[in-house]
């Protein structure tokens, strides 16, 4: 979910406190150059090809190259985790990870469970392996806010994770945080 208009970051205020630190890090989402893997839950596969196709829209759009693009499907958000793993501890590990998948809870008695475990383990492996794995993952009460986050505009979770993911490469390459 994207910030509300009363808290989202506000780029004047930004500029005031750049001024204050001796180092100020701020990552960009160009894509040139950067690998990125995907994997996706094919559970509630309509909500998630939608989440897939806007997430490749916006890696495209910033630069990412085709070939540069591995996607992996995976039954569901349970197994999630531990493809994401495979991809950030390969032996030429992706850049980044985006994890993507769809829990309802109107259609599921373990969603907490299902919910839980996914991203307990996309944090797990993020923690782990230091490659940014991202949570792109609907969890909501109904279909039609899946729906509604799976849409065709800025709010698709999809778009929002890919970009996500191009920042935090980005910002893991710069000043004291580069390796
Ligand atoms: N997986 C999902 O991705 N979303 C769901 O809503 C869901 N429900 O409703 O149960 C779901 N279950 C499957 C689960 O992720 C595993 O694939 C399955 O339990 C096999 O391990």
């Amino acid at each position: 979910m994207t910030s509300s208009e009363d808290t989202q970051f506000d780029p004047v205020v930004d500029a005031t406190l750049r001024p204050k630190v001796g180092e100020y890090l701020v990552g960009a989402t160009s894509g040139r150059g950067v690998r990125v893997a995907i994997v996706c839950g094919r559970f509630n596969g309509a909500i998630t090809t939608r989440l897939l196709d806007a997430a490749l829209i916006a890696l495209h759009e910033s630069g990412v190259d085709r070939s540069d693009i591995s996607v992996a499907w995976v039954p569901g958000a349970f197994e999630i985790p531990l493809v994401a793993l495979a991809y950030a501890d390969a032996e030429r590990p992706y850049d980044a990870v985006i994890t993507l998948g769809a829990v309802i809870r109107g259609d599921t008695g373990h969603y907490e469970i299902v919910a839980g475990e996914c991203a307990r383990g996309v944090q797990d492996v993020q923690l782990s392996t230091r490659v940014p794995v991202v949570f792109g993952v609907l969890t909501t009460n109904t279909t039609e806010q899946a729906l509604e986050r799976s849409s065709d505009d800025a709010s698709n979770k999809g778009r929002e994770s890919a970009l996500a993911a191009l920042e935090m490469v980005s910002i893991l390459r710069q000043g004291s945080l580069a390796s």
